[in-house]
């Protein structure tokens, strides 16, 4: 792509857009950066020759560009966006600027949930096996950094979101995964349809050579023809797959024999993650990893913060934080995973979905649904005719709330279905804040009847 003394517009100034500024300074372009918010005070340009606009999206900045390249976060529907293709207007995503740069095979890893474990899995295994291995994208590391300090890389795994697939046309991953496909990202994509599009787009380029490894249920689904060759995990006992659960083992297939590891030998026993498990390890095979390597990774894998992570325990009240889980998909693995009475803390900002997909496990196990933030109200009255709802206004409210309901035995859940920008920076930091408050909770007694947070 040429870009010497181009006019490139990059909209929104995160991660993404502070990477592809320097990236694309660094190879010729004249290069503005444009963000919505206000000038945040403390920002630092990646290159002095940036100019920036803030405070909104003009239209003529982006009629005047000869190629835009929108962070990821930037709705494709966005008007400035819509006017300026048709103008002709190139409008590109990270993916596409970074992939002919690259010259190591990429595995590419997408869903809706559990994309970050698997990567973060696959990277672990294939660094174990001694293999030079880039490890980023949507999970916080640009793929650009790898073209902006080149080393030796054997393999780069990458998860992709389906906000950067629908901005890179020619993207052509060696190994590609889609874990499973619900519904989310609803705020962003205009329809389920193109969400689940965008999703299936990871393997457009895909040529007979390469490896799909597939959730087997999503076969059905499959848009239309896949050149790649398909690989298909399930959790059910059915061996016909390349890999599956049988009996408690977890099992894959790898060429002429079975690779089997019984689930009661790892250290987590969320079913959603022994899923994962699945497929990083196809993928890792199809990488050329030994079983052994293999093997001995998932065995140590306890799991990533944020993620069901257990929190404490308090009078015997444990308390997880699944503060990732930003879908109602991933509550629903979440509630399935954890033992009854649960006291189940939801809200923030709402992106979509169906959350009664999830009456059943509220019906079976939920205690009490304490709802916080910008979308409380969706939760209790969504729930509130099956168990008890409570709305409160911040975290700490619904952590004391929580505590205060709670009995020995009963488990306090942060599971939010939400995105987090309505109170927090991040997901994580949500997560980082409810276990700051866990931690600093009392155990109840006589004389402290429940909590200080001071
Ligand atoms: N902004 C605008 N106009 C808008 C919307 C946002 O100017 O209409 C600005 C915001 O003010 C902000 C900037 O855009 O300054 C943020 O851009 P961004 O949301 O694309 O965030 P980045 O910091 O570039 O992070 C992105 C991914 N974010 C999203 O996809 C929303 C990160 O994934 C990813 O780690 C990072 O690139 C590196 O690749 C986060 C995420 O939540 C973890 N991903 C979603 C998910 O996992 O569900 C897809």
């Amino acid at each position: 792509m040429e870009l010497k003394g181009k006019n490139v517009l990059v909209v929104g100034a995160g991660k993404t857009g502070t990477v592809l500024a320097g990236f694309l300074i660094e190879r010729g372009a004249r290069v503005t950066l444009n963000d919505r918010k206000p000038h945040p005070g403390d920002f630092r340009p990646p290159h002095p020759a940036v100019e920036t606009v803030w405070g909104g999206h003009p239209k003529d900045l982006f009629l005047s560009a000869d190629l835009i390249f929108p962070s990821p976060g930037i709705p494709a529907d966005l008007p400035v966006l819509e006017a300026a293709r048709k103008q002709g207007i190139p409008v590109l995503g990270e993916l596409e600027l970074a992939a002919p740069f690259i010259d190591f095979p990429l595995i590419a890893i997408t869903g809706t949930n559990g994309k970050t474990t698997t990567t973060t899995l696959v990277g672990e295994i294939l660094k174990k096996a001694g293999f030079p291995t880039f490890v980023g994208g949507n999970i916080g590391r640009p793929l650009l950094k790898a073209c902006m300090s080149p080393k030796d890389y054997r393999w780069g795994v990458i998860e992709v979101s389906s906000f950067q697939l629908a901005t890179a046309p020619s993207f052509h991953p060696r190994i590609a995964a889609i874990l499973n496909m619900e519904a989310d990202h609803l705020d962003w994509h205009p329809t389920l349809e193109d969400y689940y599009r965008a999703k299936w787009s990871i393997t457009r380029n895909m040529e007979p050579e390469d490896i799909l490894v597939l959730y087997a249920p999503l076969v059905e689904r499959r848009p239309g023809k896949i050149r790649a060759q398909i690989r298909t995990f399930t959790q059910e006992d059915n061996s016909s797959h390349s890999a599956w659960i049988a009996n408690g083992t977890l099992c894959w297939r790898l060429g002429d024999d079975v690779l089997k590891i019984p689930a009661a030998e790892l250290r987590v026993d969320q079913r959603h993650l022994h899923l994962d498990m699945l497929a990083a390890g196809l993928i890792a095979a199809e990488a050329g990893v030994t079983p052994e390597v293999i093997t001995a990774t998932l065995r140590n894998f306890q799991g990533l913060p944020h993620r069901t992570a257990f929190v404490g325990e308090i009078n015997g009240i444990r308390f997880i934080n699944d503060s990732k889980a930003t879908n109602v998909d991933a509550v629903f693995w979440a509630l399935k995973s954890l033992s009854k009475p649960i006291i189940w803390l939801a809200g923030g900002l709402w992106k979509g979905g169906d959350l009664s997909a999830l009456d059943p496990l509220v019906k079976e196990k939920v205690k009490a649904v304490i709802a916080f933030g910008d979308s409380a109200g969706r939760f209790t009255r969504a729930f509130q005719s099956i168990t008890p709802a409570q709305k409160v206004e911040t975290m700490e409210e619904a952590v004391i709330a929580a505590y205060r309901l709670a009995r020995a035995g009963d488990t306090v859940l942060l599971s939010p279905a939400c995105a987090s920008f309505d109170q927090f920076e991040s997901y994580k930091e949500r997560g980082q804040v409810f276990t700051a408050i866990v931690t600093s909770l009392k155990p109840k007694g006589d004389e402290i009847p429940y909590v200080s947070t001071e």
